[in-house]
Formats: structure tokens, C-alpha cells, sequence
């Protein structure tokens, strides 16, 4: 056994990982005495100090509260949007079909008068104005319709009402000034009371000498009937002219300005009018809501809309809220917990199989949080996925050179394995990194090896870049848990590492010296004929220490020989 598997007692370690943490100059402190802009350098601290306020439980706390609410916020403010929108959309749609039914019922009325007036013009024709035929035929087509209250005939000498089926009360009645005259010369007498029909309102009409009266109070109630109590209605013509049937308050001009737009329907904010002009007349029919028709509308809507918009937000934010906690909670923490005591370095050896010697360790990052360790698997990848990695790898780099250097001094041939992360290969920082490292421990570069997993390095195209300056600067690399990811040969050949790690879990199949390997095989025939170096991780038993070695397997680290400890447990060299 190579190193003692015992903790060091932890009032120990903390005392000195303390007195160690208190001064950190560590890489990253040398790194800043490197010429440089001094520009660079503010800005680099302001970002350091930006990221660390933002990994602070507090301000973690604020974006996801304000994160999550402004969701929620966004959710109900859509709904009700939408609700304003659809119910602004549903009065229109009511507003039109409105308008249509007063069309219809209008455009109804005067194919009625129509026919009156050419029952008159053509079987009146031939009989003696106002005699008796005349005046009965007047009576039968008074019945074509309940809105026709009378018919009657025109002098042409004074313009007055010469005979109808009013009665001789109705002669020598005056019709007063045409309101209006249509293009087919028809003339429009609004509101003729007679005074012997003391509250009857007639529209008359009058073509020729044929004048039909028209009840207005019957007809407006029509447009009562289609349309309701608190919306105006009305019709008028196309050309002009007042409005011939209408009811409740409303402002022509307005509606006559829609009728120019060509558009069918406007809402200004305080009126909806929609309007709908005959394809047959010269008639156009229109309804006008007030606006708190249209607000009752949209409150429907909200009843419907605003709830589901509550609930769709808080599902969204409840979400987010998950998804934050898992992004930020474990970055967050330790990105609180990297500059403290908490996290520190272990360090396991590698041997050489040949002479049982240990050769060098790997360091790896240790996190406690009280009494428990969070495991490096959990915490890596929750960094990486943050974005935090590099923050990470610069801890790790500036604790080997604390813990390593004086070790390395001492032990030439002794080498510390450090590991990168994929995002370190991307982004490229690792070489400034190691650089630093050679420069502030003034130790040779055979002191370090660097090791990397595969997927890192088949990500991304400028990782071959990374690692050739690496390997330029003298340090060997291996490649990480090979044989676990794509295990691809074209990596090998754009990357060219130094060495191979043959994964635990292959090693775990070398059982008495053989059966079930085939893996392991293969790699270490990979290795020799790309003329790699190989280290197997996870070496337990003798049985396949001897396997390794009778292989050609050179290096090896594991339980047999050490588990991972502080640096003091390990003796370099030593057999
Ligand atoms: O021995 P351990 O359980 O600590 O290792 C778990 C994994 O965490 C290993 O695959 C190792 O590569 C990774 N790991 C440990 N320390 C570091 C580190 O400092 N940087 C990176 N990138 N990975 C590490
Ligand atoms: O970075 P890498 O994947 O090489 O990290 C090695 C991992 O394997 C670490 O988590 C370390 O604690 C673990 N380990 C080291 N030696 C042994 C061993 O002999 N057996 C088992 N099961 N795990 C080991
Ligand atoms: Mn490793």
C-alpha cells in the first residue's frame, strides 16, 4: 500500500487548508502579475466579482423570484390581452350580423313599398285617380304590409294629399318639405304627424302621385327586436339624406365616415359601429354598441381567458422556478464554496506497474459541505452546465501548484495529473492556465500531465488546437474514461495524445487474469499500434494488476495501490 487510506482528521485539514486559503496567491494571484493591460485586469476583476455576486444565494434568489413573477406576469397580462382582443372581436362580429338583420329588415320594407308603388303606377293606371277602384286598390296593397299605415294619391296642383285610405279627414293633409329625394325621384317626408292621429309618426314616400305612408313607430321596433335596448340602429341611403329608420343615439357623421373607409366595422374607444351596406339598394343598415356593451364583452372573455392564463402562468413559472433551481442551486453554491476551505484537492496515485513505484497522482477536486462530500460527478457537470467550469479549473490549477510544488521540487520525475473539463478545451483558457502554472511554480513542464474526456475533445474542433499548445509546452495529456464515449479513432488521430486511461469499468472485467475483456484487449492493441502510453483506472485486485502489466499496460492507478487523499499521504517514489 503506497498511501494510507485514513482521512487526515479534519480539524487538520481545515486548520491547514486554512492557513493555505487565507494567502491565496495560487495560479490565479501570479497570473495577475503577468504584464498585461491594466484595462484587461479591471475588467477581468469586475467580471470575477459580477460573476460572484450573481452566484450569491441572495441574488440567485432575486432573479428567480423576479424571473418566475414576470412569467406568471407575462401569462395573466396575455390572457387578458387576448380577452380584450376576442371580446372586442365577438361585439364586432354581433355588431355585423346585427346591422345585417336590420338590412333585411329594411331592405324588406321597401321592396314592400316598391310594390305598392307599381301596383298603383300600373293597375291604377287606367282607373280615374281617387275614384272608388282607385281607392280600392289602394286598400289591397295597404295590406301587402303591417309597416304601410296608409296609401294615398298626390295633387299635383297644390302638392298636397288629394285622396288615401285614411279617409276624407286626410285630404288637402300637407306633407311639409321632402327631407330627401333618392335617385329614382322618390321624395322622403320624415316624420308626418297628422293631426287627427295624435301620436302616429309616418315616413312617407312618394313617387309620382302616389304616396305611401309608413309606420314609423312599427319600424323601429323591428329594429328594437333585432338589435337591443342599449345599442343605436338604423338605416339611411347609400347617396345621402337623412337617416330613414333609426333608433337610439348615435352620430351620423361617424357612420358615415366608416361608410367611406370601406371598412365594415370601427371601434373608437367609446362606440362600436358596424355597417352593412345592400348589394340590391342604395340602402346601408347600421348598429352601434356603446362601449360598455363592448366591456361586457370582454369581461365574458376574462372570465374564461384570465383563469387560464393563471393557471398556464403558474405551471410556466413553476417550471422555470424547477429549472432555475436546478441550474443555479448546486453552481451557485459552489461558486460560493470555491475560494473557501470547502473545496480542496485529493490526490491519487498513479504507480508503475514495472517497478510498483508511485509515479505521479491525479488530482482530484473534493467539495464538503459540513460532513458530507458532494460527489465531483454531480458538481462538475452542474458547473459546466452554469458556465462555471473555468472558475473550477482555476481553483484546481492554483490548489496543485499550493499543494504540489514543493513535492514536484523534491521529486523531479513526479508528476501531478490535473483534469480539464470539455468547456476548458473550448474556450482555450487552459493553456494561459498552465502556463501560468509552469511560470509561478518555475517546474518543468514533465511535472504535469492533463487529462481530458473524449466527448471534450470530439466537441469541438478547437479542441485539437488546445491541446497540440498543450502538448507544445512539453505537457503530456491523456485522454480521460476512454472507451466510455464515441472511443473514436479519428479523435485519436486529430488529437494525438500522449496516452490513453483505460476506464474503470473495463478493468472491472479483468477477472482472473483474462475472461471477458475483450475491451480492455482492444484498447491496449489500439494503444501499441498508435504507440500510446496507457494508465488503467480502477486497479483493485492483484489479479488484474498482473493481467495489466503481463499486457503492456505501463501505468496504473486504484484502490490496490491508494485511494484519493491530501497530498501528505502520498510518497512519491516510493515502493
Ligand atoms: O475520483 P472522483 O470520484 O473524484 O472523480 C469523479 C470525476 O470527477 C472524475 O471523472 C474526474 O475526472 C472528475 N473530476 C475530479 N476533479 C476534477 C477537476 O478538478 N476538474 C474536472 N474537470 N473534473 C474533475
Ligand atoms: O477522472 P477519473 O474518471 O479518472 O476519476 C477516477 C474515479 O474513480 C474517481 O472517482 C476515483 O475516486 C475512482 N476510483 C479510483 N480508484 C478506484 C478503484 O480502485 N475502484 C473504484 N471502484 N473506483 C476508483
Ligand atoms: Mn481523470
Amino acid at each position: 500500500m503506497i498511501m494510507s487510506q485514513a482521512r487526515v482528521p479534519k480539524s487538520v485539514l481545515l486548520s491547514r487548508l486554512h492557513a493555505r486559503h487565507t494567502s491565496d496567491a495560487g495560479v490565479s494571484g501570479l497570473a495577475d502579475s503577468r504584464p498585461g493591460h491594466a484595462a484587461a485586469r479591471v475588467v477581468k476583476l469586475l467580471y470575477r466579482r459580477m460573476a460572484a455576486l450573481l452566484a450569491s444565494r441572495a441574488m440567485t434568489m432575486a432573479f428567480t423570484i423576479l424571473a418566475c413573477t414576470s412569467v406568471w406576469m407575462a401569462c395573466v397580462l396575455a390572457a387578458a390581452k387576448l380577452a380584450q382582443l376576442s371580446g372586442e372581436e365577438a361585439s364586432r362580429a354581433s355588431a355585423t350580423a346585427l346591422s345585417g338583420d336590420v338590412l333585411a329588415s329594411v331592405e324588406r320594407i321597401a321592396g314592400r313599398v316598391d310594390e305598392v308603388f307599381n301596383d298603383l303606377a300600373v293597375m291604377g293606371a287606367e282607373l280615374p285617380r281617387c275614384g272608388e277602384a282607385d281607392l280600392a286598390l289602394m286598400h289591397r296593397s295597404q295590406t301587402r304590409s303591417v309597416y304601410i299605415g296608409a296609401v294615398g294619391r298626390m295633387s299635383e296642383v297644390d302638392g298636397r294629399l288629394l285622396c288615401s285610405t285614411m279617409g276624407t279627414a286626410a285630404r288637402g293633409l300637407d306633407l311639409g318639405m321632402a327631407d330627401f329625394v333618392d335617385r329614382t325621384g322618390t321624395t322622403l317626408h320624415k316624420h308626418v304627424r297628422p293631426p287627427w292621429l295624435a301620436s302616429t309618426d309616418f315616413i312617407v314616400m312618394v313617387r309620382d302621385d302616389i304616396a305611401v305612408f309608413v309606420l314609423n313607430d312599427v319600424t323601429t321596433s323591428i329594429l328594437s327586436k333585432s338589435t337591443s335596448i342599449d345599442a343605436a340602429s338604423g338605416a339611411f341611403s347609400r347617396h345621402g339624406g337623412p337617416m330613414v329608420f333609426h333608433r337610439g343615439d348615435f352620430d351620423p357623421e361617424g357612420i358615415r365616415a366608416l361608410l367611406r373607409s370601406g371598412a365594415q366595422t370601427s371601434f373608437d374607444g367609446n362606440v362600436l359601429v358596424a355597417i352593412s351596406p345592400s348589394t340590391k339598394s342604395d340602402h346601408v343598415a347600421f348598429v352601434a354598441f356603446p362601449a360598455s356593451r363592448v366591456e361586457a364583452a370582454v369581461r365574458n372573455e376574462q372570465r374564461m381567458l384570465v383563469p387560464l392564463g393563471v393557471v398556464g402562468g403558474t405551471v410556466l413559472a413553476t417550471c422555470l422556478f424547477l429549472l432555475l433551481q436546478r441550474m443555479t442551486t448546486m453552481a451557485a453554491a459552489l461558486c460560493r464554496a470555491l475560494p473557501t476551505e470547502r473545496i480542496f484537492m485529493y490526490y491519487q496515485p498513479i504507480v508503475d506497474l514495472r517497478t510498483l513505484r508511485c509515479i505521479g497522482a491525479e488530482a482530484l477536486m473534493r467539495w464538503q459541505q459540513g460532513d458530507e462530500f458532494i460527489p465531483p460527478d454531480r458538481f462538475i457537470v452542474a458547473a459546466e452546465r452554469a458556465g462555471v467550469i473555468s472558475r473550477v479549473t482555476r481553483r484546481a490549477v492554483s490548489l496543485v501548484a499550493w499543494d504540489a510544488s514543493a513535492l514536484l521540487r523534491r521529486y523531479p520525475d513526479f508528476h501531478i495529473s490535473i483534469n480539464l473539463s470539455a468547456q476548458d478545451l473550448r474556450v482555450g483558457h487552459a493553456v494561459v492556465l498552465l502556463q501560468d502554472l509552469l511560470k509561478a511554480t518555475g517546474l518543468p513542464p514533465s511535472s504535469f500531465w492533463v487529462e481530458a474526456t473524449e466527448t471534450g475533445m470530439l466537441e469541438a474542433s478547437e479542441a485539437a488546437k488546445v491541446i497540440a499548445q498543450i502538448r507544445g509546452m512539453g505537457i503530456r495529456v491523456a485522454v480521460d474514461d476512454f472507451g466510455t464515449g464515441y472511443s473514436s479513432l479519428a479523435m485519436l488521430d486529430n488529437i494525438r495524445p500522449d496516452m490513453l486511461k483505460i476506464d474503470k469499468q473495463f478493468v472491472a472485467t479483468i477477472v482472473d487474469g483474462g475472461a471477458g475483456c475483450e475491451v480492455v484487449m482492444a484498447i491496449i492493441a489500439l494503444s501499441k499500434s498508435l504507440g500510446l502510453d496507457m494508465v488503467a483506472e480502477g486497479v483493485e485486485t492483484q489479479a488484474q494488476a498482473d493481467f495489466l502489466l503481463a499486457n503492456g499496460v505501463r501505468y496504473a492507478q486504484g484502490w490496490l495501490f491508494g485511494k484519493p487523499g491530501p497530498i501528505e499521504a502520498l510518497k512519491p517514489m516510493s515502493l
